[in-house]
This record gives structure tokens, sequence and C-alpha cells, in this order.
């Protein structure tokens, strides 16, 4: 089955691309010829998830998904949350992020956080939406140099690691995306 991947973060790719496995064609937005930055305007995930994947939808008129993703810490009231891609500044700067948030949770005991993934699909102009949720809390240092993003200071509920610190198929079993593209999969089966 091909169907368009509305990412422009390529350890989004992979992560998806292991968890779909065989029998799933996923096409970027580079060879549907989309090259700008889709505007995330939108106020929650949902929107987010939503907004990426017609935009793509609109252009091409293909079958496509997208994923928001936010990490939502309890003690900042939920956030980064929608605004986790640019916490620290307007760009994408993972370790400005990670610096942001431990500076904000300095001497805070209460360390729980979630991820949480929303995809967007849209199969014959029809949308549908799944989500995927992995507990867990902020450690206090950085660890670990696999994955992306906050993975070096997310330790998920019952692990003593890392997200950074685990191998792609470790993270893949229990996190949010590996979560949200599960239930992706049931609705493609269908
Ligand atoms: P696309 O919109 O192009 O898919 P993005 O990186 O902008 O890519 P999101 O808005 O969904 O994606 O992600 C927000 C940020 O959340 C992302 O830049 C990372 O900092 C963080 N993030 C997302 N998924 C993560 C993961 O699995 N592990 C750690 N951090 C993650």
């Amino acid at each position: 089955m091909k169907i368009v991947f509305a990412t422009n973060n390529a350890h989004k790719l992979s992560e998806v691309k292991a968890v779909l496995g065989e029998g799933y064609e996923l096409v970027t937005l580079k060879e549907v010829g989309i090259t700008e930055d889709i505007p995330e305007t939108g106020e929650t995930l949902d929107e987010n998830a939503s907004i990426k994947a017609r935009y793509v939808y609109e252009c091409t008129g293909l079958d496509c998904f997208a994923d928001d993703t936010g990490l939502e810490v309890a003690a900042l009231n939920g956030a980064p949350g929608v605004r986790s891609a640019r916490y620290a500044t307007d760009g994408h700067d993972f370790a400005a992020n990670n610096r942001k948030l431990l500076r904000e949770l300095e001497g805070v005991a209460d360390r729980r956080a979630r991820f949480r993934t929303v995809i967007s699909l849209i199969r014959g102009g029809v949308e549908q939406q799944v989500e995927g949720i992995v507990r867990g809390t902020i450690a206090t240092e950085e660890s670990g140099c696999e994955g992306f993003g906050y993975d070096p200071l997310f330790i998920p509920d019952g692990k003593s690691v890392t997200f950074a610190e685990m191998s792609a198929e470790e993270k893949n079993a229990i996190s949010h995306r590996g979560r949200a593209v599960a239930e992706l999969v049931k609705i493609l089966k269908k």
C-alpha cells in the first residue's frame, strides 16, 4: 500500500517505517514535491496533525497521514506540549530544548511527563485520528545518544534508562509513536 507520510523529520520516518514493516510503501513529502514547511498553526496536537495531513491531501489527492507529537510535563501544566519543537527557540533545536526543560524543572520533585502522538490519516478523502501515549519521568541530566528530541531526558515508566539509551526496536515497542502506529495499522487493515 502506497501512502504519503507528511513529515520533514527523518527520525520519525525511520521509526514509523520500522513499525509499519513490509507491505507499506511510505512516500516522503520531497517525493511528492512538497518542499516548503507546512505551517503548524493549531493550538493542539490533534489540530496540527490534521493541518499537516490535509495540506498534503489538498496538494496531491493521495492517501496520507501526519504525526504531531508533544511532551507534556505535569509540573509545567502540560508544557511544552504542542510547542515541543519550538520550546527554546523558533527552530528545532533539540539541545536548547533539553537545556530549557532541565532549567524549568530545577529543584522540582514531581518529574512526571508523557509523550503523546496524534496521527491523522486521510484515506479516500476521509480523515481519521489515532493516538499513542507513553508515561514516564524527566531525568535530572541527559543520558544516551539514540533517538532524537527529548529522548535523552525521558525515562519511560517501568524502565531505568532513557529512550536515548534504548535501541530503536526497544523504543518503538513501548513508545507513543509505536503505539499510535499500531493503531494506524489496525485502521489500514480494515
Ligand atoms: P514534522 O512536523 O515534520 O513531522 P517535527 O519535528 O516538527 O516534524 P512535531 O511537531 O510532531 O514534529 O514534534 C515536536 C517535537 O517534539 C520534535 O521536534 C521533538 O523535539 C519532540 N519529539 C517528537 N517525537 C519525539 C520522540 O519520539 N522522542 C523525543 N522527542 C520527540
